[in-house]
């Protein structure tokens, strides 16, 4: 059983941190429930379930400063609850409304990424274009193990190791690309290998721990500040719930695997280790998960009472000169 000691030696964090890391972890895992029912009841669209992968966005993100830049893909389209971006601006981005469309510059946090790996070099040119201002900025990406076979991972990822950008590239290795397993996506024997490539670090957590991931993810941050370059991060799990709301893994997927993953998903983990430690009771566990249910109800409440957006909008930011045939009517 772990001690309060034992858990001093591993993580440098003080005790408000951990109950703090704790508390977004439950913020991530509420969000992600309650919109799945959303979805089922028709109020948000299609849905990338992230499930399972709190650890791994709350441990690396809990590294950054407020300045640091964060480049989602949509399994990390929450990430903004981590910066206290309010639950109906991410509904919204879900429901299709562009009040979902936030500014990124307002909270530091890039668009969420639906072609695979396309922010990587977003993030590389970001990071480049911060060193040479002389900021003393990070940009973290977030992406999952089927990027790693796209062209731009390779472009962004080199690019920041040539030009020494400080950026910290966080790779989801959650060993499915919807249904192509990880066998099929590469012969390397781990992911973070293929940092050797760019002549940077690679390193393989556990991404189902918490503390792992934020740990390599503050290595690989304060390495990058201090002109240090960018990092490669392979946070390794086993992805324990469908790719989407669309997506069915019946057709391909091992459900003894899954069931067997499930019981050992993060959150509880976290949870677990945080009670045998004393810092975490059934009553705080409680007023915690009420205080994020209490955010989604009010969330999905104000999503939905927003007007529906003016149908021009569709054209307002296409054209500079609108072709005659759009101005018509
Ligand atoms: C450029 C591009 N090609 C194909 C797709 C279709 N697509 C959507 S999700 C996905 C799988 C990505 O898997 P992975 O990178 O492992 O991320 P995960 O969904 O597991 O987090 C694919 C191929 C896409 N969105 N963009
Ligand atoms: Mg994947």
């Amino acid at each position: 059983m772990a001690s309060i000691d034992a858990l001093r030696h591993t993580t440098s964090l003080a005790e408000s941190e951990l109950l703090e890391l704790y508390r977004r972890m439950v913020l991530l895992r509420t969000f992600d429930e309650r919109a799945v029912v959303y979805q089922r009841q028709g109020r948000i669209g299609t849905y990338a379930i992230a499930w399972g992968h709190e650890a791994i966005q709350a441990g690396a993100t809990f590294a950054l400063g407020d300045d640091d830049w964060i480049f989602p893909s949509y399994r990390e389209g929450a990430i903004g609850l981590v910066r206290g971006m309010p639950v109906e601006t991410i509904l919204q981005w879900w429901r299709g409304h562009p009040s979902g469309w936030w500014s990124p510059a307002d909270w530091n946090i890039a668009s969420i990424c639906v072609p695979i790996a396309t922010h990587v070099p977003h993030a590389a040119g970001l990071a480049w274009g911060k060193k040479l201002r002389g900021e003393k900025v990070v940009a973290m990406a977030f992406f999952g193990d089927g990027a790693t076979s796209e062209g731009a991972f390779h472009e962004g990822v080199n690019f920041a190791a040539v030009m020494n950008a400080p950026a910290v590239f966080v790779c989801n290795n959650n060993q499915w690309a919807i249904s192509t397993p990880i066998e099929a996506q590469t012969r390397a024997e781990t992911l973070a290998d293929k940092a050797v490539g760019y002549g940077i670090p690679g390193v393989r957590v556990d991404g189902l721990d918490v503390l792992a991931v934020h740990d390599a993810a503050r290595e690989a941050v304060e390495r990058a500040r201090a002109g240090g370059g960018p990092t490669l991060i392979e946070a390794v799990h086993y992805r324990a719930a469908p790719h989407g709301t669309a997506d069915d893994p019946r057709a391909y997927i091992d459900l003894a695997r899954v069931e067997e993953e499930r019981a050992n998903e993060c959150v509880g983990k976290y949870e677990r280790f945080l009670r045998d430690a004393g810092l975490l009771n059934e009553q705080l566990v409680a007023s915690m998960r009420s205080d994020a249910e209490d955010l989604m109800r009010a969330g999905i409440a104000a999503a939905e009472a927003e007007p529906p957006p003016e149908p021009e909008l569709l054209f307002t930011r296409a054209y500079v000169d609108p072709p005659p045939n759009l101005r018509h009517g």
